[in-house]
């Protein structure tokens, strides 16, 4: 270890609701210099003639503290007129205004930017650094490549659906038999911060559709395997904060959700996880990964800020071989 413990770079990698919530825990901790976030853009798609990156918007909108927290996605008090009048055009255009996925009208105009700048060419790593100043971001979103890589859910009843058709339209009421990866080149930007980093943090998302999207790219896997690796689990106490992570567990490990079969799903990658009290008091015999009792519900900045402390403790104990 060259670096002093105390100035230790953190690469963040990031998917959905609960890799945004921490995203602004970190943010208000780390000043910019040591801290990058890579985020998935595996859910993004192409809808309304528009390109959606949802997990990108959705740490952008929770470090910029313009979030609705209550449901994780999207502006705070947005309207949806606009959603209102898609509807009514649906019946006669079903594929160009559906309605199953709720766009705020506020919402709507970082979609139409971000769309009319990949339309013009600009790369969506580019796009995101702009979009974030605009917001009043001092940190660096990085997407996790400049390409499209779009994930599909196949069901067990055969079916290959685009992941927000699964998500969303669906309700990710079909269970899962596998999930297929797209594998495009990660940006240079994302390698960088990599061989930059002391410490990787994996967020509490997803591992199937959230964080193995970026750790199949050519190049990240080797990176971080290369270094001290801190989880924070997404099941707490045997369930999900959010979304259908413990019914992909069960559908695609056959076991039960737990946070030791998130972090061996992740193949010894991961060095510390957080878990909550009970759970650590659990696997406090396990060795392959060490499980350290965390606040790991965080419904809101103080509590972000707070599990942002405990990792960042947790990665300086594991890099002075405390752990
Ligand atoms: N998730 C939903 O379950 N229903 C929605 O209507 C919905 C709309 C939406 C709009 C903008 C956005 O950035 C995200 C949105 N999400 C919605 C979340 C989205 O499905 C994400 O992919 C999930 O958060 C998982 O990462």
């Amino acid at each position: 270890m060259t670096r002093e413990v105390t100035e230790l770079r953190f690469a963040y990698l990031s998917g959905g609701v609960g890799g945004a919530r921490l995203a602004r825990g970190l943010c208000a901790v780390l000043p910019p210099e040591r801290l990058s976030i890579i985020v998935n853009t595996a859910d993004d798609f192409r809808h309304w003639g528009l390109w959606i990156s949802p997990d990108l918007d959705s740490v952008m909108y929770s470090v910029a503290g313009l979030s609705d927290e209550a449901r994780g996605w999207g502006l705070l008090d947005d309207r949806f007129d606009t959603l209102a009048a898609m509807a009514r055009l649906e019946p006669e255009f079903p594929d160009e205004a559906p309605s199953w996925f709720q766009l705020g009208g506020r919402d709507l105009a970082t979609h139409l930017t971000r769309s009319a700048a990949l339309t013009s060419g600009q790369r969506l790593t580019e796009i995101t650094l702009r979009l974030g100043r605009a917001l009043g971001l001092r940190h660096a979103l990085l997407p996790m490549s400049d390409e499209p890589a779009p994930s599909f859910i196949h069901t067990k009843t055969g079916e290959r659906l685009t992941f927000q058709d699964w998500l969303v339209k669906r309700r990710a009421a079909d269970p899962v038999a596998r999930v297929e990866l797209s594998r495009p080149m990660p940006s240079a930007e994302v390698l960088q911060a990599l061989s930059q980093a002391d410490v990787v943090l994996f967020a509490p998302s997803n591992p199937y559709v959230s964080l193995d999207p970026i750790l199949a790219l050519p190049g990240v896997r080797e990176r971080v395997a290369a270094r001290p690796v801190v989880a924070v689990s997404p099941i707490l106490a045997g369930a999900a904060v959010k979304g259908p992570l413990a019914e992909m567990i069960r559908d695609l490990e056959g076991v039960a959700a737990s946070p030791r079969a998130v972090c061996e799903h992740y193949g010894g990658l991961v060095s510390a996880c957080l878990v909550e009290p009970e759970d650590a008091a659990q696997l406090a015999e396990e060795r392959a990964t060490r499980y350290l009792a965390g606040d790991t519900r965080i419904p809101g900045l103080s509590e972000a800020t707070r599990l942002a402390r405990q990792v960042i403790e947790a990665a300086e104990r594991l890099c002075e071989g405390a752990l």
